[in-house]
Parts: structure tokens; C-alpha cells; sequence
């Protein structure tokens, strides 16, 4: 089984809370408060890991939660922060949230933070104000944040075979790279998809090559197991479509050529639009004159295509359509005829693509895909010394309250004042003159006078219930 989805629920730690203490010592006839704040909690953060192969870990452990932050202590000592939780996932991983993509993770090492830690809160050591000498009150630890997320798994290969069952697809991937997939002489002997490297100089300048089951007619339908993997050939630069020259399975080559291009469109046009080279396979069981034939009809077939307009055919770099003839190879993967030169052609050109799809910021691996360029406005991108980029929730440092007026008084709602209320033991009448305190600074007092308010009258903020003073 190849997974390729995945859904987990990421809990990160919540803030330790701050410690309430007074300084006792012999000669110190009167301690002052010292108590110190709670360690932040930890995040939950997923990391793109080359060495993951999908997502198959997910199917046995679903709930990832990180560590809380300790509480503060006496002597104003900070409580421990929280360890974070790493989660590896495969290079390709897309991170949704409710129908909203997160995060692209397409580099080694890239990171997403997808829950995060809640702060400390401050001990009460840090409430000290000159009418305040002595507060028996400390801020709690701040919630964190939990959810469900959809982790869905596109591979990235610079290259990808497509074609029908049988065609070879997995032969020239053996002959090709490192990669050692299973091949037989019946359709669908591929059932999941593989990667390969493929060293093309011998040098060491390497592309990845993707080997996915093979298509059959209606496999945009859902028939045959090929619709399942279309879209792992989404992010390639370009698509490798394997042709069987001796039509085994009973299907003419430029059939079995037009009936993939038709499933490759009707997957999405964005698939079919992805630049194509032809690779006529098995050439060592036909004869010479046999295969220049069929060379010729292929360049015929792609020339009509490039007449229409065909993307696939006419645009490999920039503007200017590629040779007619660099489009067509006749190959052996059981020989390795042909192989060679194709390589020498292909190798720097797939490097050029990507460095272009790179330079132009299209997503990460081609595709000019509006999805990958969406991140949820509430992350913001930084790197560090490595490059890694990392993706991290903004601080939520919503402003402002708004002022109603309910049944039995008046209603206050917002960001800042739920988070303020939720910091503090409401049942401490110094944290909640504390409290209000606060509520004058930051002008609710102000805005409620201004809407009538009377002392006595009960103010509801965000659902704890005050008195009017
Ligand atoms: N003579 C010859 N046979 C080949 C060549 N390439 C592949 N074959 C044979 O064709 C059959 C199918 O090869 P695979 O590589 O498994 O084909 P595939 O496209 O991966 O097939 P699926 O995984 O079923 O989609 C096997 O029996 C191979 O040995 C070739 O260049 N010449
Ligand atoms: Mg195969």
C-alpha cells in the first residue's frame, strides 16, 4: 500500500502558569513577592524528511500532542519551556486545514508549525507597581492551540513515466536509476508509485524520476488503479510517455499513445499541458526499418499535435517550440538502446526547467498551481541560517473589544479582552481588580461610560460577568 493521505490531530502544549511566592529569608523582615513565570508550552511542527517514503506512519499514530510548559517557581525561577514535537512527513507533503492549504512542504528540512505553544504566564513577581507592593496573583499559562489536519501527499519528481500497463515504464526506471521496482509480463504490475534517482552524467548531476501504475482507457474515470496516481505526475517538470512498439497487449502504438493523452486531459488540462517526450519502447524485438517507421509516424503524430496547438509538444523552454526530432526516442529498456542519448539531451534540460520553475517562484516544482502559492494568511515565512524555511502561525494579537448592549447589561467581545480574562483566576478578587485596572488602560472603562454605563450595572466580558465600577 502506497499512502498518500493522511489525518491527524496536533495538539500543542499549553503555557505553564505563573507561580504566586514571597521571599521568606532570616534577616528580610519583609519578602517581597518572587514568583517566577511558567515555560511556554511546546509547538507541534511537521518537517519535510527526504527519508520518509509516504505517509503510512499516520495510519498507526494520529494524535500528536506537545509538552506543557512547568509552572514558574519561588525565587523567581521560570518554569521548563515545553518540548516541541517534530513529526517527519515526505517530501511533497501539502498540510490542509478545513478545505485550506496550510503549507507546501517541497524542501528538505522545511517546516510548518502547525500548532502552537501557548505562552508562559508572568508569576506575580512581575506585578509589582508602586500601589501594588505585594500581588497575591500570577498570569496562568495561556491555552494552546489543537486541530485536525489533512495531510495529502504529492510526490515530486522532476520526471514522470506515464503510459499504458505493460509499456516498460518500470523497466526503464530499473535501467535508468538506483531504484529497483517490480517488473513482470502482465498489466498492473505496478501498484504504487516509486521513485528513482537517475545520475544521467555519471557524474553525480542527478533528476528523480516517478514510475506510476500504468493507464488505461477511462483511468480519469476511476478505471484501473492509474486515476488513484495521476495526480503524483502533477508536479513534474516533465511527463516521459512510454510507448510498447510491439503492441503486445493488443493495443496499436498510436492508439495507446492517443488513448494517454486523452486520460491525461481529462484528469486535468494542466496535466495535459505539462511538457511530453515520446519514449517508443522495446525496439530490440522489431527490426530496423520497422522502428525507423515508427519514428516517423510518431514525429508525424507529434507534429499534428504542434499544429493544433498542442502545449505538450510545443513548449519545453520559454517560447521556442523544441526540435520536432528531440521529441521522439526509440528505445530498449532491455537493451538500453537508445537510452544513453536520451539522457545526454534530458538531464541538463530537466535541470533548466527546474531551475527556471525555481527562479520564477511557480510553486515550488512546476505547475504554476494557484494552490501551492496559498498559505493561510496567518503564517508568515522565515528562514534561517540553513535556508529551511519555516512557516509559523502569527502571533494572534488581535486589537480591540466592541461594546454592546444585551439583556441584563452590557455584552463585551474581542480578541485581546478574551484572551486577557482567560489569563487569570477570576475567583481572586486581586486578579480581578488587577483586571480591571486593564480594562481601564486599554479604554473599555472609557468606551463603556461612553455607551451609560452606571456602577452596579453588570458587564459581560466575553462570557464572565463583572460589575460596573
Ligand atoms: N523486449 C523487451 N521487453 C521489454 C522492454 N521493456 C519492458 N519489457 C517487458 O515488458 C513487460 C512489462 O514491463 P514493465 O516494466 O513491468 O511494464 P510497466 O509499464 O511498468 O507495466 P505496469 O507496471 O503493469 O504498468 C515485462 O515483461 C518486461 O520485461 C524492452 O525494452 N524490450
Ligand atoms: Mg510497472
Amino acid at each position: 500500500m502506497f499512502y498518500d493521505r493522511a489525518k491527524i490531530h496536533v495538539a500543542a502544549g499549553r503555557g505553564g502558569n505563573g507561580c504566586v511566592a514571597f521571599r521568606r529569608e532570616m534577616h528580610v523582615p519583609r519578602g517581597g513577592p518572587d514568583g517566577g513565570d511558567g515555560g511556554r508550552g511546546g509547538d507541534v511542527i511537521l518537517q519535510a524528511d527526504p527519508q520518509v517514503r509516504d505517509l503510512r506512519a499516520f495510519a498507526y499514530k494520529m494524535h500528536f500532542r506537545a509538552q506543557s510548559g512547568r509552572p514558574g517557581s519561588g525565587a523567581r525561577k521560570h518554569g521548563a519551556d515545553g518540548e516541541s514535537v517534530v513529526i517527519p512527513v515526505p517530501l511533497g507533503t501539502q498540510v490542509w486545514s478545513e478545505d485550506r492549504l496550510l503549507a507546501d512542504l517541497v524542501r528538505p528540512g522545511q517546516r510548518v508549525v502547525v500548532a502552537r505553544g501557548g505562552a508562559g504566564g508572568r508569576g506575580n513577581a512581575r506585578f509589582v507597581t508602586s500601589v501594588r507592593q505585594a500581588p497575591r496573583f500570577a498570569e496562568l499559562g495561556e491555552e494552546a492551540e489543537s486541530r485536525w489536519l489533512d495531510l495529502s501527499l504529492k510526490l515530486l519528481a522532476d520526471a514522470g513515466l506515464a503510459g499504458l500497463p505493460n509499456a516498460g515504464k518500470s523497466s526503464l526506471l530499473r535501467r535508468l536509476s538506483n531504484a529497483r521496482p517490480k517488473v513482470a509480463d502482465y498489466p498492473f504490475t505496478t501498484l504504487e508509485p516509486m521513485l528513482g534517482v537517475v545520475d544521467w552524467s555519471g557524474e553525480g548531476d542527478c533528476f528523480t524520476l516517478a514510475d506510476v501504475p500504468g493507464l488505461l482507457e477511462g483511468a480519469s474515470e476511476g478505471v484501473g488503479l492509474g486515476h488513484e496516481f495521476l495526480a503524483h505526475l502533477e508536479r513534474c517538470e516533465l511527463i516521459m510517455h512510454v510507448v510498447d512498439l510491439t503492441g503486445y497487449y493488443g493495443t496499436e502504438p498510436i492508439t495507446a499513445f492517443r488513448t494517454i493523452l486523452h486520460e491525461l486531459q481529462a484528469h486535468a488540462s494542466a496535466l495535459a499541458e505539462k511538457p511530453q517526450v515520446v519514449l517508443l519502447n522495446k525496439i530490440d524485438v522489431l527490426a530496423a526499418e520497422e522502428v525507423a517507421q515508427w519514428r516517423e509516424r510518431f514525429l508525424e503524430e507529434v507534429q499534428r499535435l504542434r499544429d493544433e496547438g498542442h502545449p505538450a509538444f510545443t513548449y519545453l523552454l520559454g517560447e521556442e517550440p523544441p526540435l520536432l526530432e528531440r521529441l521522439v526516442w526509440p528505445v530498449s529498456a532491455a537493451t538500453g538502446a537508445g537510452l544513453s542519448a536520451f539522457l545526454a539531451w534530458v538531464g541538463p534540460l530537466l535541470q533548466t526547467m527546474r531551475e527556471r520553475t525555481l527562479g520564477a517562484g511557480q510553486g515550488e516544482f512546476g505547475f504554476a498551481d494557484e494552490e501551492t502559492a496559498v498559505l493561510e494568511p496567518s503564517l508568515t515565512e522565515t528562514e534561517d541560517e540553513t535556508g529551511h524555511v519555516t512557516y509559523r502561525p502569527l502571533p494572534a494579537r488581535g486589537r480591540g473589544f466592541t461594546v454592546r448592549r444585551g439583556p441584563s447589561g452590557f455584552i463585551v467581545e474581542g480578541p485581546a479582552v478574551k484572551r486577557l480574562v482567560s489569563r487569570f483566576d477570576l475567583t481572586d478578587d486581586e486578579a480581578v481588580r488587577y483586571l480591571q485596572e486593564r480594562f481601564v488602560h486599554m479604554g473599555l472603562q472609557a468606551a463603556l461610560e461612553a455607551q451609560g454605563a452606571q456602577p452596579g450595572d453588570e458587564v459581560e466580558v466575553e462570557g464572565h460577568v463583572f460589575e460596573f465600577q
